[in-house]
C-alpha cells in the first residue's frame, strides 16, 4: 500500500517553485491515492523562522496557504489536507524522536547550516526541524513524499530516524523515498540567486499577478554571455530559459532556445515569450482561488474534516508507539 505525505510552510505567499516542485506531485498523487494522500500546513514549522512571530499574520498564511493549495487543484474531498498544531501527535512523536537522534547528526544539515549561519542566536528549533519533520512523515506511517529536491537531505534523516527506532523498539515504521517533479527539482530564484525560496524574497507568486510578474521577469538576470543583443546565449545557463521549461508549449521552447543560441531574438523578446504561458498555467488558479475566497466556510470546513481524518491515523500510530516504548498505560 502506498501512503503520501508532505507539508508545506505558512511562511509567506506559496511561489512558483513551490508549485512546480511539490503542489503538482501533490494533486497528481491525491488523485491517484485519494484519503492514503495527506498534506499539511506545517505551521509548527514555520515558527522555526522569527519573521513568523507575528499571530495575526501566522493565521492569515495558514489560511492562504490552504487556499492556493486548494485553488492548484488539491480536492480536500478526496485527500487529507489540514493543518500541523490540530494535531498534537506531531510534537509527541517529534520528541521521542528527538530522544533517538544524535545532535551531530542535525548539525551536519545544510538547511540548519544555511540558516543558523544568518541568525545570530539560533533557535533550537531550528536544528530540530528535520526531527518534526521525520515525525510528521512517520506518525501517517507514509513510503512517499513528494518535495523539492532542497528536502532530499531530510527525508534521508527521516529513513534513518525509521530505522533507529525500528531497531530500538521493533519494527514500525517504513523506510519513505522522496519523489521530485523531473522538470523542477530546484527553481531559481528570480534574483538568479540560487533556489527560489519564501524566506529569500526571490519568488513569483502563484496567486500574483500578470503585471507584477512582468516587473520582476522584465529585469531579471540572464546569462551572462550575452552581453550585447548580437551575442549568442545559452538558454540551459538562464533562468528565464528554466521558467520557458516550466510555462511553455514546445513549439515556444524550441523557438526560445534556437533565437537565444543563435542571437535571433533578444532577452528582452525571450522574457515577452514567456508571459502567454504564465498567464496560462496561473490565471485558472488565481480564478479558483477568487471564488473561494468568496466562500468563507470552503477552506475552514476542510480544515476540519482534514484534521479529524488525520488525528484518526496518528492516534492509531501513537497507541502503537507508546506501548513499544513502554509508557505507563492506565486502563
Ligand atoms: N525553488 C524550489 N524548487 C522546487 N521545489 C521547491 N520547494 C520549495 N522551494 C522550491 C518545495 O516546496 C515544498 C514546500 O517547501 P517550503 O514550504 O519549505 O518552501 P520554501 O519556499 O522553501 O519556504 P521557506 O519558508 O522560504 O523555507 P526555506 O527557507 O526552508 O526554503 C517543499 O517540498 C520544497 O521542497
Amino acid at each position: 500500500m502506498t501512503r503520501v505525505f508532505s507539508g508545506i510552510q505558512p511562511t509567506g505567499d506559496i511561489h512558483i517553485g513551490n508549485y512546480f516542485g511539490a503542489v503538482q506531485n501533490y494533486v497528481k498523487l491525491g488523485q491517484q491515492f485519494g484519503k492514503d494522500a495527506i498534506y499539511c500546513i506545517v505551521d509548527l514549522h514555520a515558527l522555526t523562522n522569527p519573521a513568523a512571530y507575528d499571530p495575526a499574520l501566522l493565521t492569515q498564511r495558514t489560511h492562504e496557504a490552504t487556499l492556493v493549495n486548494m485553488a492548484a487543484g488539491l480536492d480536500p474531498e478526496n485527500v487529507i489536507l489540514f493543518v500541523q498544531s490540530h494535531v498534537r501527535d506531531h510534537v509527541e512523536l517529534g520528541w521521542i524522536f528527538t530522544t533517538l537522534t544524535p545532535v551531530g547528526e542535525l548539525e551536519r544539515m545544510t538547511q540548519y547550516k544555511d540558516k543558523a549561519s544568518t541568525l545570530e542566536s539560533v533557535p533550537a528549533g531550528l536544528l530540530m526541524y528535520p526531527v518534526l519533520q521525520a515525525a510528521d512523515i512517520l506518525l501517517y506511517k507514509a513510503d512517499t513524499v513528494p518535495v523539492g529536491e532542497d528536502q532530499e537531505q531530510h527525508i534521508e534523516l527521516t529513513r534513518e530516524v525509521a530505522r533507529r527506532f525500528n531497531n530500538t523498539f521493533g519494527a514500525t515504521f517504513p523506510e519513505p523515498k522522496s519523489v521530485h517533479a523531473k522538470n523542477a527539482l530546484r527553481v531559481p530564484g528570480i534574483d538568479g540567486q540560487g533556489k527560489m525560496s519564501k524566506s529569500k524574497g526571490n519568488t513569483i507568486g502563484v496567486l500574483e499577478d500578470m503585471e507584477s510578474i512582468w516587473q520582476k521577469v522584465r529585469p531579471a538576470p540572464t546569462d551572462p554571455a550575452r552581453v550585447r543583443r548580437s551575442d549568442p546565449g545559452d538558454p540551459d545557463k538562464c533562468l528565464i530559459g528554466d521558467y520557458h521549461k516550466l510555462f511553455s508549449d514546445d513549439e515556444t521552447i524550441v523557438k526560445v532556445y534556437e533565437g537565444c543560441r543563435t542571437a535571433g531574438i533578444g532577452c528582452v523578446d525571450c522574457k515577452k515569450m514567456l508571459m502567454p504561458g504564465v498567464e496560462r498555467t496561473l490565471v485558472p488558479i488565481q480564478d479558483r482561488a477568487s471564488a473561494l475566497r468568496r466562500d468563507s466556510d470552503a477552506v475552514r470546513g476542510a480544515l476540519e474534516r482534514g484534521a479529524n481524518e488525520a488525528r484518526a491515523i496518528a492516534e492509531r500510530t501513537m497507541s502503537e508507539v507508546n506501548d513499544k516504548v513502554g509508557f505507563y498505560r492506565l486502563g
